[in-house]
C-alpha cells in the first residue's frame, strides 16, 4: 500500500517496533510447535520460507487492525495484552497475504516480488511453493488457537478467516477462468465484471479483514457493521484499480514487481477502459497484441494506452472514488467508524506502489 504515515491515526514508530518483535515470538512459536518433529532441515526450511514470505511487504493490512483497534477503542495507547493480541491479529492477515501471493505468482507466472524473485522461481523451491503455501495457511490457525483459543469471539474469528479465504479464492477462480473467456473474446471484458472479480478476490481480505478484526477484538457483532463492509468493499475495488494501474505505469523498482497483466490477458480495468474507448482500428490493435509475451505486443498495448490517455482516465477515477468514499464515511452515525475507514482511505489514497 501507498505512502505509509500519512493517515490519521497510521501506526507509529512504537507500533511498528512492538510488531515487529511479536512476529519473532510467533515464528518462533510455530518453529518449536510440539505437533511437528522437525528435522534440522525442515526447521530450517520454515524459518527461512516464512521470512522470505512473510517478510518484506509494507504490513498495512496487519498494521491497520492495531490502528483501527485504537481508533475504535479511542485510545492513543494499547495495555501489553491488548497490543499483543492486535499484533497477533495484524500478523495472520499478514501470513494470509503470504498464502496468497505465494500461489497467485506461480498462477500468473509472476517474476519478481517484494524485490526479490517470486518463491517458486528460486532454484530449490519449485513446486514446493504450493505446499509452503498450505502451510502458511496453516500456521494462521495455529496461531489463531494459540493465542484466542478462550476468548468469546474465538469462534467468530475462526469463521471470518474462513469465509474470507473462501471469498478470496473465489474472486481468484473469476479472475482465472474470465481469463480464458477474454483470450477467446475479449469484448467480454467490461467494468461489471472486472468489479466482481476485483470484490472478492482482493477487497475482503485486503480491507474488510483488518477492520473486521479490529471490531471483533473491541466485542462487537460484526452482523451489525454491514454499511462498513460495503465501503471496506468499495475502498477495496478502488485500491486493485490502483493495482492494476500499477502493473502497467508502476516503476518495477520501486514497487517490487514486474507487471505481468498484458502478457497474461488479465481483465484488468486498464483494458476495460481501452475497450471502452478504442475506435474499430484501435480495437483491432488490442485485439492482436493483448495477452502475448512478445514485447513488441506489449509495447503496442501500452502505445494504445497512451494514445486513449489512460493515466489521466486514472487520475480522474482516482479524484471521484476518493470523493464517493469520503461522501460515504461522512454518513457514518459512529464518529470513531468514520476514523477508521478515513484512516483506512488515506493509507492508499494516490499511492505509488
Ligand atoms: C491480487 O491479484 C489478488 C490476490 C493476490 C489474491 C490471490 C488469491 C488466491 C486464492 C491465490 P493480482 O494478481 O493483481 O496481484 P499482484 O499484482 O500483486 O500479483
Ligand atoms: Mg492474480
Ligand atoms: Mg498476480
Ligand atoms: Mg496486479
Amino acid at each position: 500500500m501507498a505512502a505509509d504515515g500519512n493517515g490519521a491515526a497510521a501506526a507509529g514508530g512504537d507500533t511498528r517496533a512492538a510488531f515487529a518483535q511479536i512476529y519473532k515470538t510467533l515464528k518462533e512459536e510455530l518453529l518449536t510447535d510440539p505437533a511437528f518433529e522437525f528435522t534440522e532441515e525442515s526447521h530450517q526450511w520454515i524459518d527461512s520460507m516464512v521470512d522470505y514470505n512473510v517478510l518484506g511487504g509494507k504490513c498495512n493490512r496487519g498494521l491497520s487492525v492495531v490502528d483501527s483497534y485504537k481508533l475504535l477503542k479511542g485510545a492513543d495507547t494499547l495495555d501489553k495484552e491488548e497490543l499483543f493480541l492486535a499484533c497477533t491479529l495484524g500478523w495472520c492477515i499478514e501470513w494470509l497475504q503470504a498464502f496468497f501471493l505465494v500461489l497467485d505468482d506461480i498462477m500468473d507466472d509472476s517474476h519478481t516480488r517484494r524485490g526479490q524473485p517470486c518463491w517458486f522461481r528460486v532454484p530449490q523451491v519449485g513446486f514446493i511453493a504450493v505446499n509452503d503455501g498450505i502451510i502458511l495457511r496453516n500456521h494462521i490457525s495455529r496461531i489463531l488457537r494459540r493465542h484466542f483459543k478462550g476468548k468469546p469471539y474465538y469462534a467468530d474469528l475462526l469463521d471470518l478467516f474462513n469465509e474470507v479465504e473462501f471469498k478470496t479464492a473465489s474472486g481468484q477462480l473469476l479472475d482465472l477462468i474470465t481469463t480464458h473467456e477474454g483470450e477467446k473474446d475479449l469484448t467480454k471484458y467490461n467494468i461489471t465484471v472486472h468489479g466482481r472479480i476485483v470484490q472478492y478476490k482482493t477487497a475482503y481480505y485486503s480491507f474488510y479483514l483488518p477492520v473486521a478484526c479490529a471490531l471483533l477484538l473491541s466485542g462487537k457483532n460484526l452482523d451489525k457493521y454491514g454499511d462498513v463492509e460495503n465501503i471496506l468493499v468499495e475502498m477495496g475495488t478502488y485500491f486493485q484499480v490502483q493495482d492494476d494501474y500499477l502493473d502497467c505505469y508502476g516503476d518495477p523498482e520501486f514497487i517490487g514487481k514486474i507487471g505481468t497483466d498484458i502478457e497474461d490477458y488479465k481483465c484488468s480495468w486498464l483494458v476495460v477502459q481501452a475497450l471502452e474507448r478504442a475506435d474499430e482500428s484501435q480495437k483491432r490493435i488490442l485485439f492482436e497484441n493483448y495477452g502475448k509475451k512478445d514485447p513488441a505486443c506489449v509495447a503496442k498495448v501500452k502505445n494504445l494506452y497512451k494514445e486513449l490517455n489512460l493515466e489521466a482516465v486514472f487520475q480522474e477515477y482516482e479524484n471521484e472514488s476518493y470523493k464517493k468514499l469520503i461522501a460515504d464515511i461522512k454518513v457514518q452515525p459512529n464518529i470513531a467508524v468514520q476514523n477508521v475507514l478515513k484512516s483506512f482511505l488515506h493509507k492508499i489514497y494516490k499511492r505509488q506502489k
